[in-house]
């Protein structure tokens, strides 16, 4: 549900589902192009080298709706100096506020930008602005790409972007003159109807200028659960291509399924019509987590099976299907004993770096068996017995795990059960950083846009972008308070933020109670009516036309089928949606 649209959409423009960069590189970079990615609330780690890129000099440039007090200034919590002080550092150099669904028409202006440069240079006879060497070698769909460049107005990059023409050029001279940039990005590029389309675009600026597989530049997706990059690395998919189906034969003797799983979008439409039938939930929060939440309560109940296994209660544990089961299981903070002595296991993070994760503090109860034991405990008790399958040696001993794994692939996990525990963990290694391009073209791709924004939908009168927030307090579907400090609100998540001036033009005012009801297109009408009362309206520095409210509790109004095309990601950064007094 978050990256998703990266696994899909990057590779298919320069052949890796992951980030490019490895974490020596944000050291060595000149500037940062943000968009739709919130550091301060959402990856606090990320605030250190934004700063140190500030103190050396170096240029931030953000692009998002919402101004993010993260992106704008930060006192370093880890330097006593700047806490007694309170003296912070100003992160963002520009901070441009789009339309949400409105980065590929800014990106293209980015774009438009280099290439006018270019032009102007070659024109002088000085020193080129796109890196036509690199070009050259290195991509395909060039030409294409620049002609929509030049042929895209000024006046439709406005329109589509929000931004002005003088704002966009403000930012091209940070990208030109910068040697080595990377390109940060996070859930307001890939939760869009046309998301790939978003990822493609920023691929696009950063390939112009060889952005990509040098050091000190790239393409930064930022991930969210700590092992959502890795549980791929590891062959776990819905799609067989990406599954070592050969290698699960070879070694555990049995003949593994040979057609595609369900997506997370095409799973719940299963439920909504009745054809799934049981779920197990390997942890997660889906009732609260997915798109049309009222239908799924019903829906998730309805099934013959739940299995849940969970480290925390939630919300979904209250929607049993007729047998339903909630297994609680240990966290990574906790202390895993088995037969063989404590255990550990391996996370990956955004810079494709697996490192062991060992539990210090004491479960709960000594009856909380471990998610591995759990499922071992699940297949050991349905799967017919055969010598490839020893679940109990594996439950005793993760390491044995971790051979087959290195068995599977011997590349990546070269040494696994040692280099797991290096400082820093190791790198499993990125073609794209190497400029090795896993593309049915052999190269990295330009992609000319097909539209202007990453909407599915038109814009209509009263019709608004719902953008769905996270704020401080939460994490995902847990929330722990009600002070989105980082905002400036509090007291409440039942809020509606909308900029004074669309809120003047409505009749609104500050403060008033509002519903928010979902508005698809006629051809998009799938007969639900979707809303969500009991709103306050808050005034808010937004664009124009673009409103924002609270993930999960938006969920009710996001249709199921408003989604990334490519890759099925829920549309949850541009919901079409009404607002209506009362
Ligand atoms: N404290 C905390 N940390 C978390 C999480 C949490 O819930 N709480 N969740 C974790 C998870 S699973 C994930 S995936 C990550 C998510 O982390 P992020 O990727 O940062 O996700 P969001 O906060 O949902 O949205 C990011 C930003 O996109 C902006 N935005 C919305 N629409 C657009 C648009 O059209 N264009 C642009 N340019 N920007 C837009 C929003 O204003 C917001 O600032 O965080 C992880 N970390
Ligand atoms: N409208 C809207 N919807 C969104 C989003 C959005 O921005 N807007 N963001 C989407 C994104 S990016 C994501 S990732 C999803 C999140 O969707 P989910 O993953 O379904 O939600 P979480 O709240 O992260 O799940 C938390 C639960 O996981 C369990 N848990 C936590 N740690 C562990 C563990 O180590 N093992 C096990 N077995 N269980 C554990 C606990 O029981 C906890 O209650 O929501 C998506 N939905
Ligand atoms: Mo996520």
């Amino acid at each position: 549900m978050c990256h998703e649209t990266t696994s899909v959409g990057l590779t298919k423009v320069i052949g890796s589902p992951v980030g490019t960069i490895v974490w020596d590189d944000l050291a060595e970079t000149d500037a940062f192009f943000f968009f739709g990615q919130n550091p301060g609330t959402n990856s606090p780690r990320f605030l250190h080298p934004l700063k140190d890129l500030k103190d050396r000099g170096g240029k931030i440039v953000t692009f998002n709706p919402v101004i993010e007090q993260g992106l704008v200034s930060f006192v370093d919590p880890q330097s006593p100096a700047a806490m007694l002080t309170g003296k912070e550092t100003k992160i963002s150099d520009q901070y441009h506020q789009l339309k949400a669904g409105g980065d590929v028409a800014a990106i293209l202006g980015l774009c438009k930008c280099v290439v006018e440069a270019d032009d102007a240079a070659q024109a002088a006879g000085k020193a080129e602005v796109i890196d036509h060497a690199f070009v050259k070698q290195h991509t395909t769909g060039f030409d294409a790409f620049i002609q929509s460049c030049r042929d895209v107005t000024w006046a439709e990059i406005e329109q589509e972007s929000g931004l002005t023409e003088a704002a966009l050029r403000d930012a091209a001279a940070v990208y030109i003159a910068a040697e080595k940039v990377i390109g940060v990005y996070g859930m307001g590029l890939t939760q869009h109807t046309h998301g790939a389309l978003n990822i493609a675009m920023l691929v696009n600026l950063l390939l112009l200028r060889g952005n990509i597989g040098k050091p000190g530049a790239g393409c930064c997706p930022v991930r969210g659960h700590s092992n959502v990059q890795g549980q791929r690395t590891v062959g776990i998919a819905e799609k067989v291509k990406l599954v070592p189906l050969d290698k699960l034969k070879a070694l555990f003797g049995f003949d593994p399924p040979t057609k595609d799983g369900m997506n997370i979008v095409e799973a719940v439409e299963g439920m909504f019509a009745g054809k799934v039938r049981a779920f197990v939930s390997l942890g997660g929060n889906l009732v609260r987590a997915v798109p049309d939440q009222k239908r799924m309560e019903q829906a998730w109940a309805a099934q013959d099976l739940t299995v849940m296994i969970s480290t925390k209660l939630n919300r979904s544990h209250l929607f049993p299907a007729k047998q339903a089961y909630i297994l609680p299981c240990l966290g990574r903070f906790e202390v895993d004993e088995q037969a063989t002595g404590n255990q550990s296991i391996t996370t990956e993070d955004s810079f494709s770096m697996i490192s062991a994760s060992v539990g210090h503090t004491a479960p709960v109860s000594d009856m909380v068996k471990s998610e591995l034991a759990i499922v071992t405990g699940i297949a050991k008790a349905t799967v017919a017995t055969s010598p490839g399958l020893k679940w109990d040696e594996w439950t005793a001993d993760y390491g044995l795990v971790r051979d087959l794994i290195e068995h599977t692939y011997p590349d990546d996990f070269r040494d696994y059960n040692a280099r797991m525990y290096e400082a820093g963990g190791f790198y499993r290694g990125n073609g794209a950083h190497e400029r090795i391009w896993k593309t049915p073209e052999g190269k990295a791709v330009f992609t000319t846009p097909g539209q202007l924004n990453s909407l599915g939908f038109k814009d209509a009168p009263g019709r608004y972008r719902l953008i769905t927030l996270r704020s401080n307090d939460q994490f995902n579907t847990t929330i722990y308070g009600y002070s989105d400090r980082l905002r400036g609100l509090e007291g409440s998540r039942d809020i509606v933020l909308m900029s004074p001036e669309d809120i003047a033009e409505r009749g609104f005012h500050d403060g008033q109670r509002v519903t928010l009801v979902t508005d698809v297109d006629a051809d998009d009408d799938d007969g639900q009516d979707r809303r969500l009362g009991g709103l306050t309206l808050t005034a808010y520095k937004l664009p124009r036309g673009t409103i924002a409210s609270y993930y999960p509790e938006c969920n009710v109004l996001v249709p199921i089928g408003h989604h990334d095309e490519l890759s099925k990601t829920p549309a949850s950064k541009s919901v079409p949606v009404r607002v209506e007094a009362g």
